[in-house]
């Protein structure tokens, strides 16, 4: 096969010229901006994910186009590495310069990328590539696609999937369906065969009922829901609201972002009796949270630490009836609440991690355990299972019912990255095996309450952390000063990071009652802007505030 990387160059001055002379970066959710100033970069992210398919010796590379739970006039783009992981940072540092040079540079830069990796240029390549709902969603998937046909890449296009999907369908193929088909309904297949086994028929239980709301943010997850329930049955008996398919956007007041910062239910609830179990997912369906409103109206959330802690004594329970020797563990990150992490330690009796922010970091952490559960407290998460004790249980399934169980539970989880409908449909199996409802849930332990605030700085890189961001190196004495306001408040605690995400400083603060969780993270809020360059309005003092 020739290669002319000419054409690369032609394509991108035809069609894909790159319009925007602001840096980009490749960042924890990849590429994200407005829609209208990406068609180059997904066109150089096609041209990327063919090179890093032929550096990886032709495995399946996949790209995905989202901007998850941003507004609608944002879009994304994502690669996906062959084992389902995302994109290796040394790969980052690529992407992030590829979308950068000038139109003239494009072909040079890309001749130098492939010599600097000893790329074959002749070899096969292989890139899946899919998208969100969004408009503008259909024109950057054809840019990728074009991406890779300018330099002789196969491509296979998956149309709308959720972002989990796209890594099903990634890893399935490259284990030459060893995890599943990888298609859409090798995806359905497998989740649902394994769910319905797990139920056994048995739809209620106890306190459980076999009723549902899901809010699918206006996104792909409530399209894929809509699918699932024509293939299951009422198994699950589930209402999709937020469908969109009227005249709400993505994400817009609703979806689990909207759910879990503004702490309340989203547009479009239908009139539900209290304590109905309720759950949001985000634009691409890969985070999800639980909700309830209680008899006197009040809204309860019951996030990733919820449910990372239902998973692990389900699955500390099976193990231990299995008398399996399997070193199970929990990831989280600072922003897990602290009731969630003394529950676990104390009461469940399982190691915990806690990691800096960001799916790879979890999912990395959680790859050292036999079994690693990782969630993030905004509802991103799965579990791993090392392939030691996929053996292990595999042998043991041979005569123990219970081990046989264990297994269909590894058959219900999207291994690959968090899947909100996966975490779901595992959840509703521990509910509904316990006989529980969100009240019994929610009652396991009590939330600390918490604040969080952005703190508009100059620069915010001037803030450096360590130990999984929980400690403040730079600027000199911001964290001595943390620490005296801490120790001020019964079960304080706080922390302070720059986001990935957005130009601002992240505050965090809990503490044992509502008033010194606020005023914590005001007093905290105020030292960043005192010592970090703060350059926006001056904080409201919530005591203050509370006189008028
Ligand atoms: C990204 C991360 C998410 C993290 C969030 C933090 C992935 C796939 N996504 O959305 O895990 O919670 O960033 O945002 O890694 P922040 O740095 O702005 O607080
Ligand atoms: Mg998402």
């Amino acid at each position: 096969m020739s290669i002319n990387l000419r054409t690369v160059y032609a394509f991108a001055r035809e069609m894909y010229p790159k319009v925007s002379k602001e840096t980009i970066q490749y960042g924890t959710a990849g590429f994200r901006g407005k829609a209208e100033l990406l068609d180059s970069v997904m066109f150089r992210m096609g041209v990327l994910a063919t090179l890093r398919s032929r550096f990886r010796e032709g495995s399946v590379i996949g790209v995905m186009i989202t901007a998850s739970h941003n507004p609608e006039p944002d879009n994304g783009v994502k690669l996906i590495d062959p084992k389902g992981e995302m994109l290796e940072s040394s790969w980052e540092k690529i992407a992030t310069d590829l979308v950068n040079v000038s139109d003239q540079e494009l072909e040079q830069h890309v001749a130098n990328i492939i010599k600097d990796n000893q790329i074959d240029i002749t070899s096969s390549s292989y890139v899946y590539v899919g998208m969100d709902n969004r408009y503008h969603s259909p024109r950057l998937l054809k840019a990728v696609a074009d991406g890779v046909i300018a330099l002789k890449g196969n491509v296979r296009e998956f149309g709308i999937v959720t972002t989990p999907m796209m890594h099903f369908f990634v890893v399935a193929a490259n284990t030459k369906e060893a995890y599943g088909k990888p298609t859409e309904e090798g995806y359905y297949d497998k989740l649902i065969s394994a769910f319905e086994k797990l139920r056994n028929g048995q739809l209620e239980n106890g306190n459980y009922r076999n009723r549902l709301i899901f809010d699918g943010a206006n996104g792909v997850g409530a399209r894929k829901m809509l699918q699932f329930n024509k293939r299951m049955n009422k198994s699950l008996d589930v209402t999709v609201i937020n469908q969109g398919v009227g005249p709400g956007k993505i994400n817009e007041e609703c979806g689990a972002d909207h759910v879990k910062v503004q702490q309340k239910p989203p547009v479009g609830m239908p009139i539900v009796e209290p304590y109905t179990r309720c759950v949001s997912v985000d634009g691409d369906a890969d985070r999800v949270v639980y909700f309830f409103t209680d008899e006197t109206g009040q809204f309860r959330l019951l996030d990733g630490d919820r449910i990372a802690t239902l998973v692990a004594g389900y699955l500390m329970d099976l193990i231990q009836s299995c008398q399996l020797d399997l070193r199970l563990g929990l990831v989280q990150t600072a922003y897990a609440n602290g009731a969630s992490t003394d529950y676990i330690v104390n009461e469940l009796k399982v190691p915990v991690s806690c990691v800096p922010t960001g799916v790879k970091h979890l999912h990395h952490k959680a790859l050292e355990y036999d079994i690693g559960i990782y969630f993030e407290a905004n509802g991103h998460g799965t579990i791993v299972f090392s392939d030691s004790s996929k053996a292990a249980i595999s042998e043991a399934a041979k005569t123990n019912p219970k081990a046989q169980t264990l297994l269909l539970v590894i058959d219900l989880i999207n291994e690959t990255v968090g899947d909100a409908i996966s975490d779901m449909l595992l959840v509703e199996t521990i509910l509904n095996h316990k006989g529980w409802d969100v009240k019994d849930w929610i009652s396991s332990y009590a939330d600390l309450p918490n604040q969080q605030l952005k703190i508009q700085v100059k620069d915010r890189n001037v803030i450096q952390t360590t130990d999984a961001e929980r400690v403040c190196v730079k600027p000199e004495g911001l964290q001595d000063e943390i620490n005296q306001v801490v120790a001020n408040y019964k079960r304080g605690r706080a922390f302070v990071r720059p986001s990935g995400t957005e130009d601002v400083v992240r505050v965090y603060a809990e503490a044992s009652t509502r008033e010194d969780t606020l005023q914590l993270a005001y007093e905290v809020g105020r030292l960043v802007q005192k010592l970090a360059g703060g350059v926006g309005p001056e904080l409201v003092n919530p005591s203050n505030n509370a006189h008028l």
